[in-house]
């Protein structure tokens, strides 16, 4: 079979898939994108796609940090690669968006150049969690490793702090206005972090860019929302079949997606109402009740089903005690700490994320949600339960999820199964000294240095309730042993 390329164009377009309306010859690159993950595949670069029928200025450039992946793996096919969006009817598109694709590793100069070119106008980002190295507290972690190179070797950073603080230096002397810098992680206030992360990193070494960031620069807080499974080799056969030619990295979603930026950008943007994005002075009241409800429940079934051996999200709500219990941990716990923002009905919002996780069509792994618990827990459900003491609220079934990952933890160690996660050295160490007593275990979790919030590090009452919750989840091994209704 041949290989997807611009010129299958015409061939889809007569199959029916959905291709780039625009001539992509003539496209400028007017967003650089850091970490051209599946997620960002799916979302960002559909809606920029959607853009270009209009505007040619938003062609992108993507920078992968490290990996050569997806470098390789599209470059062959032109740039051109598909979204399948996955529902009761399957559909096809072929998105355009990418004009360039640099690794920075190989090429850190090239990098600077795009990000310093006056075209240049949005910078976004899916890097993760992790690839802010924050300290737990918020700040920049200067005590990190890739902290300290990029402090060193300012023309040759390894993280996208380190890019951003460059290029905004040789912005600011060739008098070029800054782009819109968009982080597009599940952080709470994630524009604000990356804003002071960026903002520390240059004033060691700057204050008066240091200063000039702070002033200047618009990071817009945002919430991203599309469920995107992590391409499997089914999803690659399912795409070559309904497009007859083959895709090395084609990506998958639900039909649901959401982008919402907060309205504080500056120049020249994309029409965003016209591509469906909104634009809003309140994205922290969708940003936290989509990361507390969607992402604190995700990972929560994630923990939970992986211990009774559930393999997906669609599994884990299908078993009826998980389901009754995420949703008074949803409709409850997380509901509590919430404060609806204007145009949103939570009740309705969490009956829709569930109704999302029911998708028979979507094969959405727990063991693909499990990664990177220490970089996701404090924003998805620590944050939630600092609030809840502080308000004197109940903190008991918030504990369940966290207790469920100290017991994944302690099996993937036992096991000598790989963790993911940043901090896996550390975990897999508190892991392999777990004797199965719950105090004891729960204690070394507790000591687990740069994970919780300071208000919990001590609190007894969180010991308390997840010593019980570790030892109420013990013995779980399969889905009859999942009993979780003392918890409601
Ligand atoms: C998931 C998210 O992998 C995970 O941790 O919770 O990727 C989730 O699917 C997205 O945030 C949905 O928008």
């Amino acid at each position: 079979m041949s290989s997807l390329n611009h010129r299958s164009l015409p061939a889809l377009a007569a199959r029916g898939i959905q291709v780039p309306r625009y001539d992509r010859e003539h496209i400028e690159v007017g967003v650089v994108h850091f970490g051209p993950g599946a997620f960002h595949r799916a979302h960002q670069a559909y809606y920029l796609d959607e853009a270009l029928g209009a505007d040619p200025r938003w062609g992108i450039c993507e920078v992968s940090l490290q990996s050569s992946g997806v470098r390789d793996a599209l470059a062959p096919q032109d740039g051109l690669y598909t979204i399948a969006v996955l529902d009761e009817h399957p559909g096809y598109r072929v998105i355009g968006a990418i004009k360039q694709m640099l690794v920075a590793r190989e090429s850190p100069a090239a990098v600077l150049e795009r990000l310093v070119d006056p075209a240049t106008k949005l910078v976004t980002a899916t890097i993760t969690e992790k690839g802010y190295c924050l300290r737990p507290d918020g700040g920049l972690d200067t005590q990190h490793p890739e902290v300290q190179h990029d402090v060193q070797h300012p023309h040759a950073p390894h993280t996208l702090i380190g890019y951003l603080v460059q290029a905004l230096k040789q912005r600011r002397e060739a008098n070029v206005p800054p782009p819109n810098i968009v982080s597009c992680d599940n952080l709470a206030d994630n524009g604000k972090r990356l804003r002071r992360a960026v903002v520390e990193l240059a004033a060691l070494s700057d204050g008066d860019l240091a200063k000039w960031i702070e002033r200047e620069v618009p990071f817009p807080c945002t919430m991203v929302d599309s469920i995107t499974p992590a391409t499997d080799d089914a999803l690659r056969a399912r795409v070559a079949a309904a497009l007859g030619v083959e895709d090395r990295w084609p990506v998958q979603r639900e039909a649901f997606c959401q982008w919402v930026i907060e309205d504080v950008m500056q120049g020249p943007t994309p029409d965003w109402a016209a591509i469906g994005v909104t634009i809003t002075n309140d994205v922290a009241g969708f940003e936290r009740a989509k990361l507390r409800l969607l992402n604190g429940a995700h990972s929560t079934l994630a923990y939970v089903g992986s211990l009774a051996g559930l393999e997906t999200v669609y599994e884990a709500i299908s078993h009826p005690d998980l389901d009754r219990f995420v949703q008074r941990l949803m409709r409850e716990d997380f509901r509590a700490s919430l404060r609806a923002p204007q145009g949103l009905d939570l009740d309705h919002y969490i009956d829709a994320v569930l109704e999302r996780f029911r998708n028979p069509a979507i094969r959405h792994l727990l063991a693909q949600i499990a990664w990177d618990g220490s970089q996701k827990l404090p924003f998805r459900i620590l944050n939630t339960i600092v609030e809840a003491l502080e308000a004197g609220r109940p903190i008991a079934r918030m504990c369940v999820p966290i207790a469920a990952w100290f017991h994944f933890v302690r099996r993937k160690a036992a096991n000598g199964d790989t963790i993911v996660d940043p901090m896996a050295d550390a975990l897999s160490e508190i892991g392999q000294r777990c004797t199965g007593e719950a105090a004891h275990d729960v204690s070394a979790f507790m000591n687990l240095p740069r994970f919780w919030p300071a208000r919990l590090a001590s609190n007894e009452l969180v010991r308390h309730g997840l010593t019980r919750a570790y030892e109420q989840l013990a013995t779980v091994q399969k889905p009859a042993d999942l009993k979780l209704d003392c918890f409601l």
